[in-house]
């Protein structure tokens, strides 16, 4: 197996930057689409052999550079586990029905779902993604983070101000505390169980980070998130762990963390998460919008990002996802600056 990424994870001084793409697989990627015309969403989600093959697409196109597959899911199955209805509405993204409008709906909320039945899926998709691509590369495990997870459940979906969930978290803070504990126990069960199912490196997305006040992030957050990494080490020592805090201003909290690898978005200045970071693997980070500018570009890019974070206990990745309407060839060329950097 290539396991170049598992190695840095660790810390470990390696013979090459290992990358990967967030959002790697999907609607970039014309072969994603001539399978998701024929299978809604969520049962792509649930159904271990179409989730694999959407998992190892990426892989077919960009092996042998692209050092890991993630397994193809979403954030929002834990929402959906926890009773809420997960659809996906062409052109305006997922929706979860009913949204928590108010504390009187938490009774009507699964708090303590049976993470192996609701979830199982996910550790099925990626026993079958590892198969699938024969062991030749790592397959990510990941979840949603506790923040990220409660805003969507409150909004009902994507939003452009996240207004709502902030103001709940003020309105509501003893009812919000719940909802987070609640959510910070099934991750935690969730990641050990895709960590039994094969997966030896895993991601926590808090995508939403950067939209809290950084002293509200930091008291009624953060917390949660190092507990994440502090009981699912425990549980399962051998594994390293990723946390992507999207655009969180303070990283020194996690310094001192269980994770090993902390992930930074393109407004996340290089040098300053080196030195908050200092005994972290760094992922990222470069800016997504890079990717339409062309193949100079990209290669000139990414070079000087390697410059900046060096390439010691780096992974090289974007500082978001891949958008829907980019070519295939722009993640090839980033992947191949990385390569030959
Ligand atoms: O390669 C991969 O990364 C594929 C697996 C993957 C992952 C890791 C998908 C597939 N979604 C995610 C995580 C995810 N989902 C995040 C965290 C990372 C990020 O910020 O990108 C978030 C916030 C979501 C929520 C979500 N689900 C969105 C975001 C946009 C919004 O409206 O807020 C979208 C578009 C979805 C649906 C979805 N998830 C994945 C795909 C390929 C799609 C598109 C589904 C479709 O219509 O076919």
């Amino acid at each position: 197996m290539n396991n170049l990424i598992l190695r840095t994870a660790r810390g470990e001084s390696t013979e090459a930057i290992p990358v990967w793409i967030m959002r790697q697989a999907g609607r970039y990627l014309p072969e994603f689409h001539t399978v998701r015309s024929k299978h809604e969403f969520l049962d792509v989600c649930k159904s271990p052999s179409l989730s694999a093959e959407l998992t190892v697409q990426p892989y077919r196109r960009f092996a042998p550079q692209l050092d890991a597959c993630i397994v193809f899911s979403d954030i929002l199955t834990i929402p959906a586990a926890m009773g809420q209805t997960l659809t996906m509405v062409k052109g305006d993204g997922p929706k979860l029905f009913p949204r928590l409008e108010s504390p009187s709906q938490i009774p009507d909320l699964i708090l303590k779902p049976n993470v192996r039945e609701s979830l199982g899926y996910v550790g099925d998709a990626i026993k079958e993604s590892m198969k699938l691509v024969e062991n030749a590369v790592p397959v990510i495990g990941f979840s949603g983070a506790p923040w990220t997870l409660f805003t969507y459940m409150v909004e009902g979906g994507g939003s452009r101000s996240w207004t709502d969930s902030r103001s709940w978290l003020y309105k509501h803070p003893e009812e919000s505390r719940k909802i987070l504990t609640a959510i910070t126990d099934i991750i935690i069960e969730y990641l050990v169980m895709q960590i039994d199912s094969g997966a030896e490196l895993l991601q926590v997305f808090d995508t939403n980070a950067g939209e809290l006040p950084p002293a509200v992030y930091e008291e009624f957050i953060v917390p949660d998130l190092l507990r994440i990494a502090d009981e699912v080490k425990s549980q399962r020592p051998h594994v390293s762990l990723i946390c992507f805090p999207k655009d969180c201003t303070n990283l020194k909290p996690f310094n001192e963390s269980a994770y090993d690898v902390i992930s930074v978005s393109w407004k996340t200045d290089a040098a300053k998460a080196r030195a908050e970071l200092p005994s972290k693997v760094l992922q990222g980070n470069m800016d997504p919008a890079v990717m339409y500018a062309g193949d100079a570009v990209i290669r000139k890019t990414v070079h000087e990002m390697i410059a900046r974070f060096g390439r010691e206990k780096y992974i090289a990745n974007l500082g978001h996802g891949m958008m829907p309407d980019m070519k295939p060839e722009m993640a090839q060329s980033f992947i191949n600056a990385v390569k030959s950097a």
